[in-house]
C-alpha cells in the first residue's frame, strides 16, 4: 500500500510543472455499519473516486463495522483530528443540537422524495452547525424507511407494553417511551447480538439493518411504519480540509456528489430488497395495521410538536421551508 502511494505520488511529482514536491496522504475513514451495507460500499467507491480524482495525492482507508470508532464516537474523531473523514447518522448528536434530529421527526418526510426536500431545507443549517464544530460536510444519504421490529404479533401500542427496545438516537429512545416500551441504546453492529442474548427484543430500523444483522435470527415480525428516513453524513476535519488544494477540493467534492446520488438510488434500491432477505429469511413482512398507524401518528404529532420546541427558530424555519417546497 506505502510503496504504491510512494510511487503514485512520485509520478505525481514528476508530471507537477511548477515542480512542487508533496506528501502523498492516508485519510481513515471509520464508519459504524457492516462492510456489506450500502452506506459502506459506497464509502469504499467514494474513497476509490478520492484516489483516482486526487492522483493518489489523498487516499482514504473505509474502516467499516465500527471496527476503528464505535458510532457513538465517530463525529467526536473527526472533529479532534484523530482521523480525518467518518461516517455519522448526525441524529444521534441531538443532545449538542435538536435540530441534528430534522431527518427523524415520525412522518414528517415518509418518502425518499420528501427526504430530498426535507434535506435541501435543512442543508444550510446543517452545515452551519457542523461548521463551528470543525467539521465540512461532503454528502449525505437516507437509510430506506424506518418500520417496527418485533418477536410477536403487534396490532396496537397496547402490545408493546414493556416490551425492550433498541434505540439508535433520541427520538427512537422517546418513541419507546410514548408507546410504553423500555429502551436501550445499542449500536447497529451490536444488534444481532443483542436480540440473541435478550437485551432487546424489539427496534425501530431500516429493512435494511435487519436484513444486514440477520434479525430473523431472534426476531418475527416486520411492520412497514415509513416513519422517516434518518441519513448518515459523510464529514471531514476542517483543518485538514483547510490543507488540501484547490483541485483536490473540486475533486472530492465531484465524488462527494457523485456518493450522495449513487447512495440515495442504493437506499431505494435497497428497501424492497431487504424486506424480501428479511421475509425468507422467515420474518411476517408487512404494512402496520390501521389501528397500529393511527396511534403512532398521535405520537408522531407529540413526538414533532417536542422537536419544534427543542429545535426553536431553525428548527421551525426548516420546517416552513421544507413545507413550502411541497
Ligand atoms: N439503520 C441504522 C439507523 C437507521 C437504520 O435504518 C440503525 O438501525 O442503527
Amino acid at each position: 500500500m506505502r510503496l504504491t502511494q510512494n510511487l503514485m505520488a512520485g509520478a505525481a511529482t514528476v508530471a507537477l510543472t511548477a515542480g512542487t514536491a508533496f506528501a502523498a496522504e492516508k485519510w481513515d475513514m471509520p464508519m459504524a455499519y457492516s462492510a456489506s451495507n450500502f452506506h459502506s460500499e459506497n464509502g469504499v467507491t467514494f474513497a476509490e473516486c478520492v484516489g483516482a480524482g486526487t492522483n493518489g495525492e489523498i487516499t482514504i482507508e473505509v474502516h467499516a463495522g465500527g471496527s476503528l470508532f464505535a458510532g457513538a464516537d465517530i463525529k467526536r474523531a473527526i472533529q479532534t483530528g484523530q482521523v480525518q473523514i467518518g461516517e455519522r447518522l448526525l441524529s444521534g448528536h441531538q443532545n449538542e443540537s435538536a435540530v441534528f434530529g430534522f431527518d427523524s421527526i415520525p412522518f414528517l418526510a415518509p418518502s425518499f422524495d420528501d427526504s430530498v426536500k426535507l434535506y435541501n431545507a435543512a442543508k444550510p443549517k446543517i452545515e452551519a452547525l457542523l461548521d463551528e464544530q470543525n467539521l465540512e460536510l461532503l454528502y449525505a444519504v437516507p437509510w430506506p424507511p424506518q418500520g417496527l421490529y418485533f418477536k410477536k404479533e403487534v396490532n396496537s401500542v397496547a402490545d408493546m407494553s414493556g416490551v425492550k427496545f433498541r434505540s439508535y438516537n433520541n427520538t427512537t429512545s422517546r418513541l419507546a417511551e410514548l408507546t410504553g416500551m423500555l429502551p436501550v441504546t445499542v449500536e447497529a453492529a451490536e444488534i444481532s447480538q443483542a436480540f440473541a442474548t435478550g437485551v432487546a427484543e424489539s427496534m425501530v430500523s431500516s429493512g435494511a439493518t435487519g436484513y444486514d444483522r440477520k434479525v430473523w435470527e431472534s426476531l418475527t415480525h416486520f411492520y412497514e411504519v415509513d416513519a422517516w428516513l434518518p441519513r448518515n453524513y459523510v464529514m471531514v476535519n476542517q483543518d485538514v480540509w483547510a490543507d488540501v488544494s484547490d483541485a483536490n477540493k473540486a475533486a472530492i467534492q465531484a465524488c462527494a456528489a457523485e456518493a450522495e446520488a449513487r447512495g440515495l438510488q442504493a437506499s431505494k434500491d435497497y428497501t424492497q430488497f431487504t424486506m424480501d432477505g428479511l421475509a425468507a429469511g422467515g420474518m411476517t413482512v408487512q404494512p402496520a395495521g390501521d389501528a397500529l398507524m393511527g396511534e403512532l401518528r398521535e405520537i408522531g404529532a407529540t413526538m414533532t410538536a417536542e422537536w419544534l420546541e427543542a429545535a426553536g427558530d431553525d428548527g421551525k424555519a426548516l420546517v416552513d421551508d421544507f413545507k413550502a417546497m411541497q
